[in-house]
């Protein structure tokens, strides 16, 4: 049985990660909760029983964990996640801290396999999860060559406080946490502004795209904007791949890829969206068409919940494929 801790259990990927263990009915034999010292004292439930949140310190880390899951922000994940590594834990991460760090997997397990070198294992961002998991059978059945990412991203991926400002535009108060107010609006900026004009969130799906996927070669661009939609994010991904398959050949690859759910009727009036996907385990992907503009190029539509499959379940998915893998040992 394990000793399992999360850390940033009050977030909305904490908690959700939490949702998630129970659900997974993930093995333990103690769960430990940490936040920031400003949550501390908290009361949260988990399977039925009540724990106080407690302030992670430096001396906390070495408790005997054997899985820590961390949703705390990147300086969090800086100082914390070696000293839980150093005590014999898995940590996994799902801050950025990590993941362009070449010693440390960058993991989404329908896609790639944690080679474990490290004990830290990186969550994806999560308009990066949706995005490489319809392009990995794409990939490996016809390789591919360019892709162009549009994100229509929800507010719940800034956490609490994308709510808070959404709600608040509700009521016609003004933003708090965004550059401009995001009720009646879309916001063409995640994150900062690097000095190429990119926002962080497009450099981290360009080269987080780049990792997963193992191949450097693979051109990728992205913008990425944030929609006044509370859950699920979508992702329009126009792809150029080395071959030419019928739409029909493209579909076939995608239906048979596990997570994926193809959405794909349009005359019917089949196709994803967020309400869709919220609250949903799975990647939602319609809109497949050939780009007329482009050879051997296409068009896909991803939607899928950012905290389940984009932050909290593909945390919990690599846990239990490191559980699955010890069992075969
Ligand atoms: C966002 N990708 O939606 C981020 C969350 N990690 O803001």
């Amino acid at each position: 049985m394990l000793n399992i801790a999360v850390v940033g259990a009050t977030g909305l990927v904490g908690k959700t990660m939490l949702e998630m263990l129970e659900l997974k009915n993930i093995p333990y034999s103690s769960i430990t909760l940490f936040s920031s010292a400003r949550s501390a004292g908290k009361e949260v439930t988990y399977k039925g029983k009540t724990y106080v949140v407690e302030e992670l310190t430096e001396e906390k880390t070495d408790g005997g964990y054997d899985y820590v899951l961390m949703s705390a922000g990147g300086d969090t994940s800086l100082r914390f996640a070696p000293l839980f590594e150093k005590a014999g834990a898995v940590v996994i991460d799902n801050s950025s801290a990590w993941r362009m760090d070449p010693t440390i997997d960058l993991v989404v397990p329908d896609v790639n396999k944690a080679s474990l070198d490290r004990r830290i294992i990186a969550n994806p961002n999560c308009s990066t999860i949706q995005s490489v998991v319809p392009l990995k059978p794409l990939a490996d059945a016809f390789g591919l060559k360019r892709v162009a990412y549009t994100t229509y991203q929800s507010v719940s991926g800034s956490g609490w406080k994308g709510i808070e400002d959404l709600e608040r535009g509700e009521h016609g108060e003004g933003p708090l946490n965004y550059p401009k107010p995001i009720y009646h609006n879309v916001i063409p900026q995640i994150d900062v502004f690097l000095d190429n004009g990119y926002t962080k969130e497009e450099d981290k799906m360009i080269r987080e795209t780049q990792k997963i996927l193992n191949d450097a070669s693979i051109a990728v661009t992205a913008t990425c904007v944030r929609v006044p939609v509370p859950h699920a994010h979508a992702v329009a991904i126009n792809v150029t791949l080395e071959a030419e398959p019928t739409v029909q050949e493209l579909k076939a690859v995608l239906a048979d890829f596990p997570g994926i759910i193809l959405m794909d009727d349009p005359s019917n009036g089949l196709y994803p969206t967020p309400l869709d996907a919220a609250g949903k385990e799975g990647v939602f992907v319609g809109r497949i068409r050939k780009d007329n503009s482009l050879k051997n190029t296409y068009h896909l539509w991803s939607v899928s919940d950012n905290i389940l499959k984009g932050a909290a379940l593909n945390a919990v998915q690599i846990l239990e494929e490191l559980l699955l893998r010890k069992e075969e040992r």
